[in-house]
């Protein structure tokens, strides 16, 4: 019998960190996660199956907990999805995110070149790198990025790539364009978006308060997105790859979508405001993953009206219980 595969996955708590845990389990994985402590539990979107996975403390800001945390789980694939992931934060954040999103991802290299060298590693790039690049980008597409996150995550990319030169070693990069779900935090633009919807449809809220509702994105599916993580570690060869879905919607298309749901119109309860604009824009993102069709036969399977359902249904549904909970919490006799 062959030997259980075992994956370490960095940022283990986040969207998808969580979708990846879960389809690893299912591969049969024995999975270990890197989680940094925090003052309150940060494990909520592991529920259902935390007891599966083998949690290990460290932190991308400290390289003894790195080497300490690989030497522990020993695993034959290394994904690294941990950084300051928040756009805006990496403006009044710049040099914390630099030192997570960029020097992080250097510190782990090479904890991984010295402790388990055979390790297949995966980086999670993204589309920020393309920036102001014209759309539609591809793998032979210059970056240009167009925030201090953006350009750590360049950093990044290229720490990648130089540790596959120098070094003979199976490490990849997915640039991948957004993705989204109903595990996606609160302050990115689609679950501010379904979240408002589902509170303004049950009388809870009124108006939902954006930024530049003309950027558009190629908004694809987690889930989808953690199944293409995987094949990439699975090829013979290491290969960069772009992962979207090739199509591109405006943040005031999504709100047109989300509220449809509900069957209100958006514009009755939509504002803008210049708070939640950015120093610099990036004005129009859509991948060509034509590539990673070729090799690895990955096609996104939900659609952007599926994704967008999705995450206002299940809204609906959290707030709705979080509602009924406030309601019948029974009344604190004790004093
Ligand atoms: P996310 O939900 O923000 O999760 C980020 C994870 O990183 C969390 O588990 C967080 O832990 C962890 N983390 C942050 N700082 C850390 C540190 N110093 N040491 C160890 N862990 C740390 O992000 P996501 O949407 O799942 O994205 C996963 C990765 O893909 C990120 O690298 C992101 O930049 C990249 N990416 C995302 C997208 C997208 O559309 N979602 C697209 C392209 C690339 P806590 O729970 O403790 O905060
Ligand atoms: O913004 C506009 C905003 O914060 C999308 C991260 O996962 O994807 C994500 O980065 C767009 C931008 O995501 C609001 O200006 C308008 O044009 O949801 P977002 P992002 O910046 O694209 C990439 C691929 C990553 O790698 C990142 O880690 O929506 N927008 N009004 C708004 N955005 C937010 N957050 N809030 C607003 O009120």
């Amino acid at each position: 019998m062959s030997e259980q595969r075992r994956a370490l996955i960095t940022g283990i708590s986040g969207q998808d960190g969580s979708f990846l845990a879960e389809f690893l389990l299912e591969k049969g994985y024995e999975v270990f996660g890197l989680v940094r402590r925090t003052s309150i539990s940060s494990l909520e979107r592991l529920e259902g199956f935390e007891d599966q996975v083998t949690l290990l403390p460290g932190d991308l800001l400290d390289a003894s907990s790195l080497m300490s945390v690989l030497e522990q789980a020993q695993p034959h694939e290394v994904y690294n999805l941990a950084a300051q992931s928040f756009v805006p934060t990496s403006w009044s954040e710049p040099v914390s995110t630099a030192e997570v999103t960029a020097l992080g991802v250097t510190r782990l290299l090479e904890a991984v070149r010295h402790v388990c060298p055979e390790a297949r590693f995966y980086q999670a790039s993204t589309s920020e790198m393309f920036g102001q690049a014209p759309a539609p980008q591809t793998e032979q597409t210059p970056f240009h990025p167009r925030s201090p996150y953006g350009v750590a995550k360049v950093y990044a990319h290229w720490a990648t790539v130089n540790q596959r030169e120098s070094y003979d070693r199976f490490a990849v990069s997915g640039i991948l364009f957004n993705h989204e779900s109903e595990r996606r935090g609160q302050e990115f633009v689609t679950r501010k978006i379904s979240r408002a919807v589902a509170r303004i449809s049950l009388g809870l809220q009124d108006k939902l308060v954006l930024g530049n509702l003309e950027a558009r994105r190629d908004w694809g599916f987690a889930g989808d997105y953690v199944r293409a993580m995987w094949l990439m570690l699975q090829q013979d060869e290491p290969e960069d790859l772009v992962i979207a879905t090739g199509v591109t919607h405006s943040v005031e298309q999504f709100c047109e979508r989300a509220f449809a749901e509900v069957n209100l119109d958006w514009r009755k309860h939509v504002e803008t405001s210049s708070r939640f604009c950015r120093p610099a824009e990036v004005d129009q993102l859509v991948g060509d993953a034509t590539r990673a069709r070729e090799l690895l036969g990955w096609q996104p399977e939900l659609s952007f009206e599926d994704l967008v359902r999705r995450m206002v249904t299940w809204d609906l549904h959290r707030v709705r219980q979080i509602e009924e909970q406030s309601h019948t919490a029974a009344p604190d006799l004790s004093r």
